[in-house]
Order: structure tokens, then C-alpha cells, then sequence
């Protein structure tokens, strides 16, 4: 049987949260390694490109969470057989990632700056994000992204709408994914209520 490590922060969403959930779903267990920020500061440079998550599988590293996903979602049967309902779950997987690194530019600003950035992100990138998660829900045929059911695309992009949606993102509107895409909101919230997901924050309590 072989052995698994995920490491990532010490919080319950982010790029790892959608491997930790499909770990969970699969019944395979791992180290669920949960790092504080200023420990994370201390090994950064130790990680292979400096950054989080870090995934061992039998003492081999690997990093890239998309990878992660695919590999740990097959496991789970969260990712598609068919090439082409696989092509459209990683559409929305990567496009996830690019939203990521798209908020992220405007970290460690403050004040007026950081007002402007998040601004200028809102009517920007975070308006042409929403609209292309909302077309390919459409194009999944309005439940899930990719196979008629669920998959990591579902995971990850609910994830990241959430994070558009809990506030703790100063001056970017809580509630900006209902004004742009109400069927993007509906589907975040029904994901937050599948079956695997509520075992999974069960079993975490
Ligand atoms: N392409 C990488 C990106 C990883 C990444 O940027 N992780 C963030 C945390 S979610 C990180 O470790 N940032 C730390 C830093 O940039 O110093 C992946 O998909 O895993």
C-alpha cells in the first residue's frame, strides 16, 4: 500500500483543500501535513519551487496542484474517463490556477494601493473570471463542469468562488458572483453540500 504526505497551510480551503477532500473521498488515508505561514517562511526555500502544496507519494515529491488533482481525483473517480469531459474538467482546473495567480499580484498591498489593485481586479480579471466559469457551467450542462457529475473542476472552482464570496478579500464585493453569474453562486453552494464534501468537514470537526 503506499504512503502519502500532503503538506500544505494550516487552512480549510485553498489549492489543497479539493486533494484533501478527494483523499477523503477515495477512503485512502494521508498525512494531512498543515504548516503555519512563518513555518512555511522557515522551509520555503527547502520546496522545489517554493511554494505549497508538496505531495509525497511512497517518499517522492511532487509538486503542482492540478497534477495533484488529476492524480488524486482518479483515484477517487472524481476525474473523467473520456478524453473529452477530461479536457473540459482541466479547461476549469487551470483556469482556476490562472484566477489564482491573478488575485495574488495584488497581495501585500495596503491602504489606498491595495484599494485601487482590488478595484481595478473586480471590474477587471475577477468580472472576466466569473463570466468564464459561468459559460463553461453552461457548456457542462448547468450542474457540473465536466460528466454529467461531479469532478475536481467542481472542487476547485467551487473553492476559489467561495474565496471570491467570504470577504476576507478587502474591497472586492461579497457578493459580485450572484450579480455577474447566480447560476455560478448556486452551484458553489450545491457543491458545498455533496455528500463527500459534508463527510469530509465531518469528519474534520
Ligand atoms: N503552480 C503551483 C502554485 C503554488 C503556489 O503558488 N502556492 C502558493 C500557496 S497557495 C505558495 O506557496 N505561495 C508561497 C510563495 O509564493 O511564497 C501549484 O499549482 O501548486
Amino acid at each position: 500500500m503506499s504512503s502519502y504526505k500532503l503538506t500544505y497551510f494550516d487552512i480549510d480551503g485553498g489549492r489543497a483543500e479539493p486533494v484533501r477532500i478527494a483523499f477523503h473521498a477515495a477512503g485512502i488515508e494521508f498525512e494531512d501535513e498543515r504548516l503555519t505561514f512563518p513555518e512555511f517562511g522557515k522551509m520555503r526555500s527547502s520546496t522545489r519551487f517554493n511554494s505549497l502544496p508538496v505531495l509525497e507519494v511512497d517518499g517522492v515529491v511532487v509538486t503542482q496542484t492540478n497534477a495533484m488533482c488529476r492524480y488524486v481525483g482518479r483515484m477517487a473517480d472524481l476525474y473523467p474517463d473520456d478524453a473529452r469531459e477530461a479536457l473540459y474538467c482541466d479547461e476549469a482546473l487551470e483556469a482556476a490556477e490562472d484566477l489564482s495567480h491573478r488575485i495574488v499580484t495584488t497581495f501585500g498591498l495596503e491602504g489606498e494601493a491595495l484599494k485601487a489593485a482590488r478595484e481595478k481586479l473586480t471590474d477587471g480579471w475577477l468580472t472576466i473570471f466569473i463570466k468564464g466559469f459561468d459559460e463553461l457551467l453552461k457548456r457542462g450542462g448547468g450542474k457540473y463542469f465536466a460528466d454529467k457529475r461531479l469532478t475536481m473542476a467542481d472542487l476547485k472552482v467551487s473553492g476559489s468562488i467561495r474565496w471570491l464570496q467570504s470577504g476576507t478579500l478587502d474591497h472586492v464585493p461579497t457578493d459580485l458572483v450572484q450579480r455577474l453569474a447566480p447560476a455560478l453562486a448556486e452551484h458553489a453552494q450545491r457543491i458545498a453540500e455533496e455528500p463527500i464534501v459534508v463527510a469530509y468537514y465531518a469528519s474534520r470537526a
